[in-house]
């Protein structure tokens, strides 16, 4: 008896703290808009359009969202953020989600107090360089003047490339990006180092992006995602199922065009997806139908990746690595039963 008491006081106490730490998800639900941290300008992750909306991946991934909790992927607030100020934003509260080409490294987590969700990105640290310079490999940056943007992963890791290659360089560090870009530009860089998909998007803004080609070495891992603060793991677990469903979609061929016939589908990994089965989305505190909403609005992750980085839109960023694991890539997605 006294063992069931104390299972019982246990089990009272587990869902008391459950209810103290998830707070997340009601918050936003009764501010009515999700909070999402965005960088301040990358074209194709997160940028404003001409029509004065944001667009892109990460912006994309904010909608997603806001689609599974609201049915209304416009529910967004955009919060744009240097590399800097990003991470107190998030855990000071000022936004709920911070979805800005921020790489998952250990110190994040166990520094920060905060977790990574998922990989909606795998990339690596590049340089861009003048044509003129006539170089092949970043081994011949000898002596470099390289730009680099404060507060990241990519500024440690140049400082590593050219140590580990006893070579000499001079860092060039700038607070935004519209700064390094400027910086480099103007001539007062001889390279500047980013995540490769960011030097694509940053070389489209340069004066004459012809003159400047970004060489083929991947000197890192980048392993970009959303990122939460530490102990509501509700939040957590929608932020990561949200990525995990949009892949699941993408695998199972269920588009925001096929949506309405996958709500008839007989196949049981479709029917668990879109909630004809099983009730997944109440148990994260969304609706049985979160994935259909996540998809019709926003779509799956092939659509979002080729709207915004790939074949549809001006980088044609190839799929590589970011590929479906059956289809040769490594994103992959565990299964929803
Ligand atoms: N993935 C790296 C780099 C992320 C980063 O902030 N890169 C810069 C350089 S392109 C950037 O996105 N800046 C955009 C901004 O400041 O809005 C990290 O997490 O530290």
């Amino acid at each position: 008896m006294e063992r069931i008491v104390g299972l019982l006081a246990l089990a009272t106490f587990a869902l008391e703290v459950d209810a103290a730490v998830a707070q997340t998800l009601k918050t936003i639900k009764e501010r009515g808009l999700l909070n999402c941290g965005v960088s301040q300008g990358i074209y194709g992750f997160s940028a404003v359009d001409a029509g004065g909306s944001w667009a892109g991946f990460d912006v994309d991934f904010c909608r997603a969202i806001a689609a599974a909790i609201f049915n209304d992927a416009g529910m967004v607030k955009f919060v744009p953020l240097s590399a800097a100020q990003r991470f107190a934003s998030l855990q000071s509260g000022e936004i709920d989600l911070l979805s800005r080409n921020s790489t998952w490294t250990i110190s994040r987590e166990t520094e920060l107090g905060l977790s990574f969700a998922a990989v909606t990105y795998y990339d690596g640290q590049g340089f861009l360089v003048r044509n003129a310079r006539n170089v092949m490999s970043a081994l011949e940056l000898e002596g470099a003047k390289v730009c680099v943007q404060e507060g990241t992963t990519s500024e440690l890791n140049l400082a590593d490339f050219f140590d580990a290659n006893t070579m000499t360089y001079q860092p060039v560090k700038l607070a935004s990006i519209g700064d390094a870009r400027n910086a480099y530009d103007s001539d007062m860089c001889d390279a500047l180092t980013s995540d490769v998909s960011q030097l694509y998007s940053e070389r489209l803004k340069l004066a004459n992006p012809e003159d400047h080609v970004v060489l083929p070495d991947v000197i890192s891992k980048e392993p970009l995602g959303p990122v939460v603060r530490q102990g509501d793991y509700q939040w957590f677990n929608i932020v990561k199922w949200t990525h995990f469903a949009m892949i699941n979609a993408e695998e199972l061929g269920v588009s925001s065009k096929t949506i309405e016939e996958a709500v008839k589908s007989k196949n049981p990994d479709i029917r668990r997806l879109v909630g004809s089965e099983g009730n997944y989305g109440e148990q994260l505190g969304l609706t049985r139908d979160w994935v259909v909403r996540t998809v019709t609005l926003v779509g799956n992750y092939g659509e979002v990746f080729e709207r915004n980085l790939g074949a549809d839109s001006r980088l044609t960023i190839p799929r590589g690595l970011n590929q479906l694991w059956s289809k040769n890539g490594i994103q992959y997605a565990p299964p929803m039963r």
